[in-house]
């Protein structure tokens, strides 16, 4: 049966036909940013619509803390100040398909670790609008009894860091992420997206994205600490932008040998999410 397969993020949504591990059609269009769901009802719609009739069920990879169907930002300032959104019953509606949803970094954790060639314990880490995670530990996607499981971007990178929009000061996530680089971009640098500001050389941009691949390479020694995975995957349009893991493993061999871990780009680049929520679907590990 072919999956509709769609994946809601920060800054993109996009969907595509999941058959196996074959993708076709995929679509993409910007995350509306609103605090009501009007708008990414209406994203949805029009993006879902040229796809729903190939499909036989739906499968969504989401930012946000999922759990019984509903999206619950941990981050609002991640989706435009969305904070709740009924995500199963509306797409269910919209699409008169059964619909399954998840967390988009753990459908991505389980694409990767499904590409893995030992399905060794791993942790996937995406650098992207935020910093989101997924844990595979024993072939078992950690999701939590109430969808938190994984949720390693609001982990504490510095007491003394930037207030995170989860409430938190100085999480990862509001240092090391995309919007994250973007808020403490000063002067020259001032209202560029991360983008933008990493095709910049100059000193603060420089600056900017070596702190965000400290706190990642700091993120994984701790993350090695609490799961001892044996690989960690990198994703998310940060984390696979040219010259960052490089960064991050530079940042990582600094730290002592108990917690090293070897650091892998995303096999499945930035379509992770949408095969993970179509494997989660289905049942299969390829
Ligand atoms: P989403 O969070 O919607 O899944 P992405 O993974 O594309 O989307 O992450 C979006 C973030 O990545 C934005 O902050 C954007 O500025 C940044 N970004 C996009 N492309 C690049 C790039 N080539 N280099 C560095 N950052 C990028
Ligand atoms: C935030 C949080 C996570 C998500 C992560 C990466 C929200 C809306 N999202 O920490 O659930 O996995 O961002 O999301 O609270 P992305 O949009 O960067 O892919
Ligand atoms: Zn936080």
């Amino acid at each position: 049966m072919t999956t509709l397969a769609i994946d809601i993020g920060g800054t993109k949504l996009a969907a595509a036909l999941v058959e196996g591990d074959v993708m076709s059609m995929r679509r993409a269009c910007p995350t509306p940013g609103s605090r009501t769901p009007g708008a990414l009802e209406e994203a949805l719609r029009a993006l879902v619509l040229p796809l729903v009739k190939h499909a036989g069920r739906v499968a969504v990879a989401s930012t946000g803390i999922i759990h019984n169907g509903v999206l619950t930002s941990i981050n609002p300032a991640n989706l435009g100040g969305l904070e709740h959104f009924p995500l199963v019953a509306f797409l269910e509606a919209a699409t008169q398909l059964p619909v399954m949803a998840v967390n988009d970094a753990q459908a991505a954790a389980w694409a990767e670790f499904c590409a893995l060639p030992e399905r060794d314990d791993m942790v996937f880490l995406t650098v992207s609008t935020g910093v989101g995670g997924g844990v595979v530990l024993n072939g078992k996607l950690q999701t939590g009894s109430g969808g938190l499981a994984g949720h390693l971007g609001h982990t504490l990178a510095d007491p003394a860091g930037p207030l995170c929009g989860c409430g938190r000061r100085g999480c990862v996530e509001a240092i090391a992420s995309g919007r994250g680089i973007a808020a403490q971009a000063q002067g020259e640098l001032a209202g560029l997206d991360a983008k933008a500001i990493f095709s910049r050389d100059t000193p603060q941009a420089r600056g900017l994205v070596a702190s965000s691949a400290h706190a990642l390479a700091r993120l994984i020694a701790d993350v090695k600490a609490v799961t001892d995975c044996q690989v960690v995957v990198v994703g998310g349009s940060v984390g696979l932008a040219e010259g960052y893991l490089p960064l991050v493993k530079a940042c990582l061999s600094q730290e002592p040998d108990v917690y090293q871990v070897p650091l892998r780009a995303a096999h499945y680049r930035h379509d992770a999410g949408l095969l993970g929520a179509a494997l989660l679907a289905t049942g299969d590990a390829l």
